[in-house]
């Protein structure tokens, strides 16, 4: 079987993530090559060296340019924050590499454009890591929706609510500064729900977003701590957070439907509420990734008095991406979702066609994510250019 050499770049919770599905994708799927953990790349090497023996890289590099020139890597796995993605990837597309990124894409719609292009250019391969488009109840509610059994769609209904930075004492990470994140939870949580929707629903053409800040300072943080969602605090220091603790946005798409996006870090006991609704003239779809492997599905073409929302348990072999995994009823999780990427991405560069979603894709999403920002700035709503 054919060998492609993997460079990843970040190694903490996403590098995690993204190494497991290296792993496990030529185990569990039939894939038209075998991935190779060659080379793990990050700033520590003390740490770096921990991570990639654990999991099984065979080398480490702490320049990742010294990586991406590397005339045996194949592929660039980027598993880093957002201000890092679009020098990373424009070297390695030239390089010729093929490129699998984490999400949000870029800090800015400029960059996400030239990050495109580049990749055009060279003939790349680039995927967008919204992992959640591989969950199997989202992808079957996708072929739901096309084979017309919601009929028109009129509403979505999105909510990604989570709850790590409710203490004011929680440190001040990248996330929660400008310079590292560009936004808050418009760009880490409303740009997956953004993703979602464009793609179940269609393209979204104008957006009025509210933002808001609960906390305004915080004590910084301890810097090789602060790669994850917890993170040491530094005695005594302080400083500003310079993004938003929450986003909500009301959208009109292009076919009619209208929609609401509602993203918080502030919602008390909610970890990581993903949720979506959507009503159409047919029927009607629910889900909620703490019940990941379920979808509710309502007919009003079932009989009368005998309709209601049919809970669908998506773990049958005819259920997307299902059938290599376990007996029906055996479910399946999280790292589940990133396996799946890594399959239908070692597809793509041996078929030669494209991923979704891909930066194109990243570039749609961002449109409506400045979108919203500016909205919230100028209290307007904004339509998106076309
Ligand atoms: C942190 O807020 C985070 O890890 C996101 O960055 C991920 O994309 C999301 O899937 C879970 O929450």
């Amino acid at each position: 079987m054919k060998k492609l050499n993997v460079g990843l770049i970040g190694y903490k919770f996403m590098g995690r993530a993204h190494s497991n599905a290296w792993i496990k994708a030529p185990l569990f799927f039939d894939t038209p090559s075998k991935p190779i953990l060659k080379v793990a790349c990050g700033r520590h090497e003390e740490s770096l060296k921990e991570f990639a023996q654990k999991w099984g890289w065979e080398e480490t590099e702490v320049d990742w340019k010294k990586l991406i020139t590397r005339q045996d890597i194949d592929i660039i796995d980027i598993a880093l924050p957002q201000h890092l993605h679009y020098e990373i990837a424009i070297a390695a597309a030239k390089e010729g590499k093929h490129i699998f990124c984490e999400k949000p894409m870029a800090m800015n719609l400029k960059q996400a454009e030239e990050m495109l292009k580049v990749c055009e250019d060279n003939k790349v391969t680039h995927y967008l890591n919204h992992n959640y488009r591989r969950v199997p109840a989202i992808a079957l509610a996708k072929n739901i929706i096309e084979s017309g059994h919601l009929g028109t769609i009129f509403h979505w209904r999105g909510a990604y609510l989570q709850d790590w930075i409710v203490d004011p004492e929680f440190p001040l990470t990248w996330q929660l500064q400008k310079e590292t994140a560009q936004a808050g939870p418009q760009w880490d949580l409303n740009s997956h729900s953004v993703d979602l929707a464009q793609y179940l629903i269609g393209d979204i053409k104008s957006v009025s977003c509210l933002t808001s800040n609960f906390i305004k300072e915080r004590p910084l943080a301890v810097e090789s701590s602060s790669g994850n969602l917890s993170a040491e605090a530094k005695e005594g220091e302080r400083g500003e957070v310079t993004v938003e603790d929450a986003a909500l946005m009301m959208v009109e798409f292009e076919n009619g439907a209208i929609g609401s996006f509602e993203a918080s870090r502030f919602a008390t006991g909610r970890r990581n509420h993903n949720t979506f609704e959507i009503y159409g003239s047919k029927g009607s779809l629910i889900f909620d990734l703490e019940n990941m492997n379920e979808l509710l599905f309502y007919s009003n073409e079932d009989p009368q008095g005998m309709q209601g929302f049919r809970k669908i348990l998506a773990t049958d072999a005819t259920h997307p991406y299902v059938k290599n995994w376990w007996p029906a009823g055996h479910t399946i999780g999280y790292e589940h979702t990133f396996i799946h990427a890594v399959v239908d991405f070692l597809d793509a560069i041996a078929e030669n066609k494209t991923i979704e979603p891909n930066f194109k894709d990243g570039i749609k999403t961002l449109q409506v994510l400045e979108a919203g920002l500016l909205s919230a700035q100028t209290g307007q709503r904004v339509n998106l250019k076309k």
